[in-house]
């Protein structure tokens, strides 16, 4: 296929092949034909990319920077971006199928979180300590750790880049990126600004290439100081055992299986908004969809109803089009697992309300689906889907929502739907999730910290707090004493 756009990875400022020659195709999920090739990146890749990592770290212009001139090349990678936001997303409809519409508001976004983090860069003090030792003086500094990998899912590449790349670089570490097999070219393509921003060769690196092979030997290497990674509980758990047998710092976000909970008190037309917004968009394909619809009793059927009507409008479609509103599904093995889950869902008795199938509007769709009469312990009520399917359960009190809402493993987010300020403390406090939304849901900003709680995850991303997650204290001592008293006794 000499049609094929030929991408490559970026070493230590290098534009390079893999060190073995070999390569891999990428899909456009719309057209279900192969549009892009990437370097499959080895062992020996990790390793190259690691070295350049750690030149870049110890030598050359990047660790003899003030922190104020991190931030204004962070500030001027958020303005490049800005200025290809569009190419940018038409590259990531392409490979990932995001709706155009919802990637061109995104890109312009994304900024943010560079401009964000490079503004705190020099914001970050360390303390004098009023220390309780005669003729001392003691001082805390915040330093860099090293070498950071990044590991990105396919659903939405350059977002999760930013997350961890703006506070990864502004507290002055360098970064090895290696994005999703399934949707590489996007973070290839971003990677030609870090060079136009002034970065030096060897600060960010993007490596392409699958997880067992690339991904797995950037974890187990040992020149890497910190892996923050986004992807599922299975691989994020090998991550998290590989860190652990060399004492790495491991930031992990898993998904959900997020609780959207409706009182009768609501205001439902903006409920049922919500609880679309918290299921359909991007295609369900969100470590945050409130994937478990908990509606009291009182008003079930009818709200049933409203969000049905509403959620048969949705238009299918060519993600390219501006007037798409679901998308397909980006991988194939994530198309056959969320079929695979309305099998399951049906076959534990659930109760097919809109959907429940394939969608005939490009390759790879499914028919947004909402399951009634799921009780939670059902596996569609416990396991991440990842897809459209909206599972709805019925409540009778806030006690048996709370119940319901926290009965899971996960604990990415939660949204409570409710007139009662009482309610909306109590059920915030209560919910054991790390974002909690009172009517409102989804919204995400590089200031408001983000991660899981129970298994969706370990650390925080966004938020002034995040940049200490690529940070580590060190207590500096100083003397200033005449004589250095009895060295036998520690003091
Ligand atoms: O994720 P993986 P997959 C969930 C969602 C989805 C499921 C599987 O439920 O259905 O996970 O998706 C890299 N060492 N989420 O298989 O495998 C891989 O190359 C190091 C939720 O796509 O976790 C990719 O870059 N890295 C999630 C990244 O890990 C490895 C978003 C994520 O892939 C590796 C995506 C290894 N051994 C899926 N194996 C969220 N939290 O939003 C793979 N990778």
């Amino acid at each position: 296929m000499s049609d094929l756009q030929k991408y490559q990875m970026l070493i230590g400022g290098e534009w390079v092949d893999a060190s073995n020659g070999e390569t891999f195709e990428s899909m456009n999920p719309y057209t279900g034909e192969n549009w892009a090739s990437f370097p499959r990146g080895s062992a020996e890749d990790a390793d190259r990319a690691v070295a350049a990592a750690r030149k870049a770290f110890t030598t050359g212009d990047w660790p003899k920077m003030t922190a104020t001139q991190r931030g204004h090349l962070l500030r001027k990678l958020g303005d490049l971006i800005a200025e290809r936001a569009q190419d940018l997303a038409v590259t990531e409809v392409r490979d990932n199928g995001k709706l155009l519409a919802e990637m061109g508001m995104q890109l312009q976004y994304v900024p943010q979180w560079y401009y964000y983090f490079g503004g705190l860069a020099d914001k970050i003090e360390g303390a004098v300590t009023p220390i309780d030792k005669p003729d001392h003086f003691h001082f805390t500094r915040h330093e860099p750790l090293g070498v950071v990998c990044a590991i990105t899912p396919w659903n939405s590449p350059l977002l999760l880049a930013g997350w961890k790349l703006a506070p990864a670089l502004a507290a002055g570490n360098t970064v090895v990126l290696k994005p999703s097999e399934f949707t590489s070219a996007s973070s290839v393509e971003f990677a030609r600004l870090f060079e136009e921003a002034g970065f030096p060769p060897g600060v960010v690196n993007v490596v392409t290439g699958y997880g067992h092979e690339i991904g797995a030997a950037l974890t187990e290497h040992p020149g890497v100081d910190k892996i923050t990674f986004t992807g599922g509980p299975e691989t994020g758990r090998r991550v998290y055992q590989t860190g652990a047998s060399q004492f790495k710092r491991v930031s992990l976000e898993l998904g959900g299986k997020s609780p959207n909970i409706v009182f009768d008190d609501c205001d439902m037309d903006n409920a049922v908004k919500g609880a679309i917004s918290g299921i359909f968009a991007a295609t369900g394909q969100t470590c945050i969809a409130g994937s478990r619809l908990l509606v009291q009793e009182s008003i079930h059927d009818e709200f049933v109803e409203k969000l049905v009507d509403m959620a048969k409008t949705a238009k299918m479609g060519d993600p390219m089009l501006m007037d798409t509103q679901v998308g397909p599904v980006t991988t194939i093995p994530q198309y056959e697992k969320i079929l695979s889950y309305m099998d399951v869902a049906k076959g534990e008795g659930a109760e097919v309300r809109m959907g429940g199938g394939k969608a005939d509007a490009g390759k790879y769709f499914v028919q947004p689906t909402v399951f009634t009469g799921v009780n939670n312990q059902m596996r569609i009520a416990q396991e991440e889907v990842f897809g459209p399917i909206l599972s709805v359960i019925p409540f009778k009190d806030e006690e048996e929502a709370l119940h319901i809402g926290n009965d899971v493993v996960y604990g990415l987010a939660a949204g409570v739907w409710t007139q009662s300020m009482r309610r909306a403390f109590t059920m915030s406090q209560q919910l054991r999730a790390g974002s909690v939304w009172v009517n409102t849901y989804r919204a995400v900003s590089y200031m408001a910290p983000f991660g899981g709680y129970k298994q969706s995850g370990l650390g925080r991303e966004s938020g002034q707090e995040s940049i200490k997650e690529f940070m580590q204290t060190k207590s500096v001592w100083m003397s200033y004493a005449t004589e250095t008293p009895n060295p036998f006794i520690m003091r």
